[in-house]
């Protein structure tokens, strides 16, 4: 029987993945939750099922794209909220083989990240706008939630539970060795056992035992004791925890927080309101100096692109995980407070230190007199010396503290330069 602490091992060693949120809600364009935004109803959205063509989908594109950015695995939509399927499934007619598309998109997906040897995650939302025995007038989302007409309906939740698991069963069976089953999302009384969230994950773990399962099916993944559905990542959405996350006995666990590239998850034609490479470089080596992973977003429109915004931030971010990669994958952090001028992360008697703000005169570095054994700059390899410089004789800490010069007035890189410090043992 593996344990959570084995099942993560890759996680917390890869640290950057892609997210990919794409459907039907792509061609309409404003975002996934559209169907609940603006209560548009399966009549409505249908149109979009019979035009679902994305003649330019290329999952390999995707996969190099990911690769080139220094993303080690992916988790891609099998389901969203709306219900379409973008997989084969035996088990609905509402799935992209019956669109114009006809073709299993998720398996692609699947044989094109795994060719490029990223690992692989599917996100199936429990939640489910299309099946008629989820609950709709009063659900707290549902796009029929105050449509008078399915006041009263007859509807037979545990029909639907039968259909969630028949689904996981197929997405576990049909596709290989997947490496995450990304649940989205419990709420109010939806949590738990109302899935059947035990038996759930007693079937995955009997099927594929060391499948990474988030914590959105419920329970509490922070109890010294957590339920068996409880999960194996904490995942934080659009921010990032201040402290990372520990559980009751103060012991960190796993975590991922997932962010957007601009606004939203899904396609939305108008949102241009993109990070910078360096927002999203900096977010990164947050996480993982909170020992956390980033799994960063990307919205393919209708044709099965991702958009050019999105890919030219990947190419500038790609750039700098092959200069600077190793103070990322399988690194965590330092229990070195944090600097005046950047962040720490660390892997063993590894200390990356990156450095935003360039100050005045030498790099200090708090506690480390005496503790540098060598010191390059990460980017390029070249040696850098500890010494402490004469103005700091009289106005630093000179007891405890150790100082690099830096030459020059602006960073190597402005976005995050990073020094490698290996430290004496
Ligand atoms: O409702 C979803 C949303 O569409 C998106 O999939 C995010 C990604 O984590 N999860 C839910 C919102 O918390």
């Amino acid at each position: 029987m593996n344990t959570r602490e084995d099942r993560v091992k890759w996680f917390m060693q890869d640290r950057f993945g892609l997210f990919i949120h794409w459907g039907l809600y792509s061609i309409p364009a404003r975002g996934e939750w559209l169907r609940a935004n603006e209560k548009i109803s399966i009549e409505e959205y249908q149109p979009f099922f019979e035009e679902f063509n994305p003649v330019h989908y290329n999952p390999r594109e995707w996969a190099k794209a990911a690769k080139a950015a220094g993303q080690q695995y992916a988790v891609l939509t099998a389901k969203h909220h709306d219900g379409f399927c973008l997989f084969d499934s035996q088990l609905t007619d509402y799935k992209a083989t019956n669109t114009p598309a006809g073709r299993d998109l998720i398996k692609e997906y699947i044989e094109a990240f795994r060719a490029e040897g990223l690992k692989v995650g599917l996100y199936y939302s429990i939640i489910d706008w299309h099946h008629p025995d989820f609950p709709k007038y009063g659900d707290r989302y549902h796009p029929m939630r105050d449509n008078e007409e399915f006041q009263g309906e007859d509807t037979h939740f545990s029909n639907y539970v039968a259909y969630m698991h028949g689904q996981v069963k197929e997405l576990l069976t049909n596709y290989g060795k997947i490496d995450i089953l990304w649940f989205d999302f419990s709420y109010d009384d939806m949590t738990g056992e109302k899935w059947e969230a035990a038996k759930l994950v007693n079937m995955i773990r009997s099927m594929q035992p060391d499948v990474l399962i988030d914590n959105r099916l419920g329970g509490n993944i922070r109890l010294a004791e957590p339920e068996v559905y409880a999960g194996d990542f904490y995942s934080p959405e659009q921010i990032i925890p201040p402290g990372g996350i520990v559980n009751r006995a103060n012991q960190p666990i796993p975590w991922e927080a997932c962010i957007t590239l601009n606004d939203h998850w899904g396609y939305h034609a108008k949102d241009l309101n993109y990070k910078s490479p360096k927002q999203v470089i900096r977010t990164l080596v947050e996480c993982v100096s909170k020992g956390g992973n980033l799994l960063l977003n990307v919205g393919p429109n209708a044709k099965g692109e991702i958009p050019e915004q999105s890919l030219a931030i990947l190419q500038v971010v790609g750039k700098w995980m092959r200069q600077n990669g190793d103070s990322i994958y399988g690194c965590t952090s330092s229990d070195l407070p944090k600097p005046e001028w950047g962040r720490y992360t660390q892997i063993g008697n590894y200390l990356y230190a990156h450095v935003y703000d360039r100050g005045i005169g030498p790099i200090y570095f708090q506690g480390l007199k005496g503790r540098i054994k060598k010191a390059r700059l990460l980017a390029d390899g070249s040696e850098l010396h500890v010494e402490t410089p004469w103005m700091a004789e009289q106005y630093s800490d000179i007891e405890n503290g150790a100082f690099i010069d830096l030459s020059g007035a602006v960073l190597p890189d402005e976005m995050d330069t990073v020094i490698e410090l290996e430290l004496l043992e």
